[in-house]
């Protein structure tokens, strides 16, 4: 597939304009046609983006429009009818995360893209972001990794423009915490049991708000993933996240503004590895609007020369069996064993 791919877009809501604004500076790709139920959004979004092609029905889009993929950007509960009709259609198929509200309508969309030998990719953006790549090829150079601290704490308002948020049954494990498991993957490898335990602490807030999990990796290391969005702090640094990693011949830290610290063998060094965020991009979020790029981009490479995204949906199982297993382990004080033969 070497044309420029053909991409449609469902769900023009807030998060959606990061990736309009993505997929215009993305090389071999284009979005032709939008959706939403809502269709005051969706033609705001196909006037904002130049996109002629504008409906309300996922699927009139699909039976007029010839498209090589689809880009979900709606809420968890839409995703699997969604996603299946997507592969039905037998078109490539991009989802937000979380991904599914439980592991069998997860797995049901795998199996339903895989029959119809259609590529399916969760939109995991967290560790596409710059300095989360930076930091993964520093711990390249410490030696082997037997520890990891992953930190997310602030008291910014994401309320505001997430309203839903606030009102959930869940909340900071399954919205946020999802990035941070997924990250502690990256750079650490796959979990073999954790604990966890949540607080509910702002008032405003119907979900837990703070969560402290402990990762037992199958490697034998051990991370630590923190969450907070009650944490009153002298500098709010959202939406970084800290990590600190430590192997048998170094260390490698994430810091406050992007400050990579990479000890190797009694030596320290530091390198800035802010990111290099698009014209496009505003301050709180460019961290996030860099990652937002990076994966679009590395899905079109994917689809155009014949490679397979980094987070497929059947790799997103072992994301999402750590959120839900998270949430299982609060509940219960016990510690989750996971399942070795996800996925397979
Ligand atoms: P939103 O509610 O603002 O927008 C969702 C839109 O989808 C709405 O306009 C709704 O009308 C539309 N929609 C729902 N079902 C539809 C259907 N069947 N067909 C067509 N349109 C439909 O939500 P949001 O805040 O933009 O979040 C969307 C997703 O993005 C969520 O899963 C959220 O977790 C995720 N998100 C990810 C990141 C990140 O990756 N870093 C950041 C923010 C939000
Ligand atoms: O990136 C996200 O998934 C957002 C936020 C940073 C607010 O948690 O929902």
């Amino acid at each position: 597939m070497h044309h420029t791919l053909r991409g449609g877009l469902i769900g023009c809501g807030d998060f959606a304009n990061n990736h309009l604004n993505g997929w215009r500076d993305v090389d071999g790709a284009e979005i032709v046609a939008v959706c939403d139920l809502d269709g005051e959004r969706a033609q705001t979004a196909g006037e904002r983006f130049g996109i002629e092609k504008v409906y309300t029905d996922a699927e009139a889009m699909l039976e007029t429009q010839s498209l090589d993929f689809v880009d979900v950007v709606t809420q968890v509960p839409s995703h699997r009818p969604l996603v299946e009709l997507v592969a039905g259609y037998g078109v490539s198929v991009i989802c937000q995360k979380p991904f599914a509200p439980t592991l069998d309508d997860a797995r049901a969309m795998v199996v339903a893209c895989k029959r119809a030998g259609v590529q399916l990719m969760v939109h995991e953006n967290f560790r596409w972001q710059r300095p989360v790549r930076a930091l993964k090829e520093a711990a390249e150079k410490i030696g082997d990794l037997f520890f990891g601290r992953i930190v997310f704490r602030n008291n910014h308002d994401i309320f505001t423009n997430q309203p839903y948020l606030a009102t959930d049954e869940r909340f900071i494990i399954y919205d946020l915490g999802i990035h941070l498991l997924d990250m502690g993957r990256f750079l650490m490898g796959d979990v073999n049991r954790l604990f966890c335990h949540t607080q509910s602490v702002n008032p405003r807030v119907t979900g837990e708000d703070t969560a402290t999990i402990l990762l037992d990796m199958e490697s034998g290391g051990s991370c630590v993933v923190e969450a907070c969005y009650f944490s009153h702090l002298e500098q709010d640094v959202f939406p970084q996240t800290l990590i600190h990693l430590e192997g048998t011949k170094g260390s490698a830290t994430l810091g406050v503004d992007y400050d990579l610290v990479l000890v190797v063998d009694g030596e320290a060094s530091h390198q800035s590895v802010a990111p290099e965020p698009p014209v496009w991009a505003s301050e709180p979020g460019v961290a996030i609007q860099e990652g937002v790029l990076t994966i679009q981009q590395h899905w079109t490479d994917c689809l155009r020369e014949g490679g397979e995204p980094e987070t497929t949906g059947v790799d997103n199982l072992r994301t999402l069996e750590l959120v839900f297993g998270a949430y299982e382990a609060a509940a219960s004080g016990m510690v989750f064993k996971t399942d070795r033969a996800l996925g397979t």
